[in-house]
Formats: structure tokens, C-alpha cells, sequence
């Protein structure tokens, strides 16, 4: 076997080797044992292809659409609500008996042509932005258990990006600081008092800027009764030069400061990428800190009784965000291979799962 070959296909050989600890069953189930939700972006376009639907349903007991409980998917023009993908979400769910978090309300990214050209005025933004969160809400009030109500409104210091539902022109906000998301977790509330909700965010996680400014909201916001419940960390990991100790330490010091407010702390878009050559290979070595990177992760979660719920950003290489976002110089960033192998990123996760809940040392 030639070099180049044998590297090719050492990925192959590692995965072969990687078995389950003795005893442990699927991620749900020992997850199940310590009391958090183990969950999963999912793309209901996929669902009729058989492994991506068995293994989503015997590894995960949450799922959260991936786009299509966005504003691009369920608002394809001003007057029309389509929510025929994400009821689909729904019924798979409910068919095996998993709870649904539902992504994402408002975001001042990535929304639909119609509504950024628009040149809506600000009454005409808070107008079409309340009737959003509510009919959304309403549509699925009973189905999804918590929903991302406001997604990455900060910038990496922790200011607030400029945005249309902010200030460009904004619902009538503008230069309030966080107002509006104040407003939208208001409206939020309006609409189904029984669904837990989150604010979410990118790159907060660790102790920083941004997570000093989410902590900042999140404290205002139950110091003065706001209604949120729980603060959405990411947690794409896009460097295996991440110390994966000092990550966990900032990241449990970070989750207790959220759980010691009175707020839950859902991690929920936990993926961890990898180099990738033109053929899309990885180094083996790669895998093994990456595993690593998701044992910290999964096990600072635990650690932490605030911490309620895990949640990948997809699982399966297969159907991953990362690919094209880094044109092909990333990935391999998820728990099972492209052919729904389970790699030792997995098998670490499971068996965190599996110690569960420690004491926090
Ligand atoms: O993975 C999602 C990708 O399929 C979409 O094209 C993109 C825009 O809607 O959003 C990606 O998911 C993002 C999530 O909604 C919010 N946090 C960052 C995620 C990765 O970009």
C-alpha cells in the first residue's frame, strides 16, 4: 500500500477501531441518565434518506431546525407564511419522542430579499416584526419547548450590530441600546407564556468582551423582569489550537455566572472543524484533539447544573455548514463520518455522557 494511500485511508482504519465504551448505549439514552437534552441541527429535506433518520432518532431527544424556522425559509414573500418544513420537523419529533427548540426569531442576518430592499419605515419594521414572532410563536405554541428569540445581535466587543430591526432603521429603537431585543422577548412572551426564551450568540462563551455584555443584558433583564429564560452559547470551534482546558474552565466559569442569575444555559451549535486537504482528508491526529475539544465541552456543560441542554450543529459530516463557509479548507467538524460512522469525537461524548453529572472541580 502506497503512502498516500495508507493516509487516505487511515481515517477509515481509526474509525474502524473506535468502539463504544462497555455497556454505554446511544447518546439520548445515557444523556437521559444525567438529566440533559442531547440534540442536534436538522435539515427536513433530509429525513427521507434512511440513516440520516435512524440516526437522528436513536442518538438525539432534541432537534432544532437548522434554516428552515427563518425568516428565508418561512417568509418567502410579505404576506405568506409557509411553515409546511418545519411542521415536518415537528412531526418527526413527536414521533420519536424528541423536544424541539425552535431558531431563530429575529436575526438581523441572512433575512429574506423582500424585507432588507424593502425600505420599510420603523412602525411598519415593529408592526411586521410582532405579528412574525406571534403568529410563529402561536403557530407552534405546545411543539417547541424554547426558542432562540433574538440570534447574534453583538459584535465581537459586545456592542450591538447595526441592523434592520436595530437601527437601520430599526422598530423605533434605535440608539436605545438593547430595547428592542427587550421588545421582542416582550412580544415573545405574549405569544406562548409556556415556551422557555433564549437569547443566543456566537463567540461568547469563554470569559470576553461578548460574554461580559451578555451577561450585562441577561442581569438587567431579570433584575427588571423581563421575561428570559436561558442564554444560547454556540460554540463553533473553528481552531484545534484551542486549549481545550482553558476553554472548559472559562466556559464553566461563564455558564455559572448565567445559572447564578436564575437562567438556563443551552449549548446549541456545538461543532468542532477540522483541516481538510483538497480531497477532503483529514489528519488523524485532528480527530483525536478534536475529540478531545467536544469531551471539555460536554463535560464543563455537565459539570454545571444551569446547563440543560447539548446541541450539535448537525451530526453527520455529511450535511455541514462548515464546507462552504471555509471553502473546502474545513471539516469533519461533527460526531459521525459522511457514511454515519461514528468517530472518536462520538465515542468521547458518549462516554462523558455516560460518567454524567460530577461535582464541579
Ligand atoms: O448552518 C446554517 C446555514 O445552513 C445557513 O445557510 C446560514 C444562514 O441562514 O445559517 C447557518 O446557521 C447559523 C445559525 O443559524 C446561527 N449561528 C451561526 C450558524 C452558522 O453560520
Amino acid at each position: 500500500m502506497s503512502e498516500v494511500h495508507l493516509l487516505r485511508v487511515w481515517p477509515a482504519i481509526l474509525l474502524m477501531i473506535v468502539t463504544l465504551p462497555c455497556g454505554a448505549q446511544s447518546l439520548r439514552q445515557e444523556a437521559q441518565q444525567s438529566g440533559v437534552l442531547i440534540g442536534t441541527a436538522v435539515r427536513p429535506a433530509q429525513l427521507s434518506e434512511t440513516l440520516y433518520a435512524t440516526t437522528l432518532a436513536r442518538e438525539f431527544n432534541m432537534v432544532e431546525p437548522e434554516d428552515v424556522m427563518k425568516w428565508w425559509v418561512l417568509r418567502p414573500d410579505q404576506g405568506t407564511y409557509d411553515f409546511r418544513q418545519g411542521d415536518e420537523l415537528i412531526r418527526f419529533a413527536q414521533a420519536h419522542q424528541m423536544e424541539v427548540r425552535g431558531h431563530c426569531l429575529i436575526w438581523g442576518r441572512n433575512n429574506p430579499e423582500w424585507l432588507t430592499t424593502g425600505h420599510f419605515n420603523p412602525e411598519q419594521l415593529a408592526r411586521m416584526l410582532h405579528d412574525h414572532i406571534d403568529r410563529v410563536m402561536k403557530h407552534y405554541a405546545g411543539q417547541v419547548f424554547a426558542w432562540d428569540v433574538v440570534n447574534e445581535a453583538m459584535d465581537e466587543k459586545g456592542n450591538l450590530r447595526d441592523s434592520i430591526w436595530y437601527n437601520q432603521p430599526g422598530i423605533g429603537m434605535a440608539g436605545q441600546g438593547t430595547g428592542y431585543i427587550e421588545q421582542a422577548f416582550r412580544w415573545a412572551h405574549e405569544a406562548d407564556a409556556h415556551a422557555l426564551l433564549f437569547y443566543n450568540e456566537a463567540e461568547g462563551e469563554g470569559m470576553n468582551r461578548k460574554s461580559d455584555a451578555i451577561y450585562a443584558m441577561a442581569k438587567d433583564f431579570q433584575d427588571r423582569h423581563v421575561p428570559i429564560d436561558g442564554v444560547g452559547l454556540q460554540l463553533h470551534i473553528s481552531t484545534l489550537d484551542t486549549d481545550a482546558q482553558k476553554l472548559a474552565a472559562e466556559l464553566s466559569k461563564n455558564i455559572a455566572r448565567l445559572s447564578a442569575l436564575g437562567l438556563q444555559v443551552h449549548v446549541t451549535e456545538l461543532d468542532v472543524s477540522v483541516p481538510v486537504d483538497a480531497f477532503g482528508v483529514s489528519h488523524p491526529e485532528d480527530l483525536a484533539r478534536q475529540a478531545e475539544i467536544y469531551r471539555k465541552i460536554v463535560r464543563a456543560c455537565l459539570n454545571n447544573a444551569g446547563c440543560t441542554a447539548i446541541q450539535m450543529w448537525g451530526f453527520t459530516d455529511k450535511y455541514s455548514w462548515i464546507g462552504s463557509h471555509s471553502h473546502g479548507t474545513h471539516g469533519q467538524a461533527l460526531l459521525f463520518d459522511r457514511e454515519y460512522r461514528p468517530k472518536m469525537a462520538y465515542r468521547a461524548v458518549l462516554e462523558e455522557l455516560s460518567a454524567g453529572r460530577q461535582a464541579m472541580h
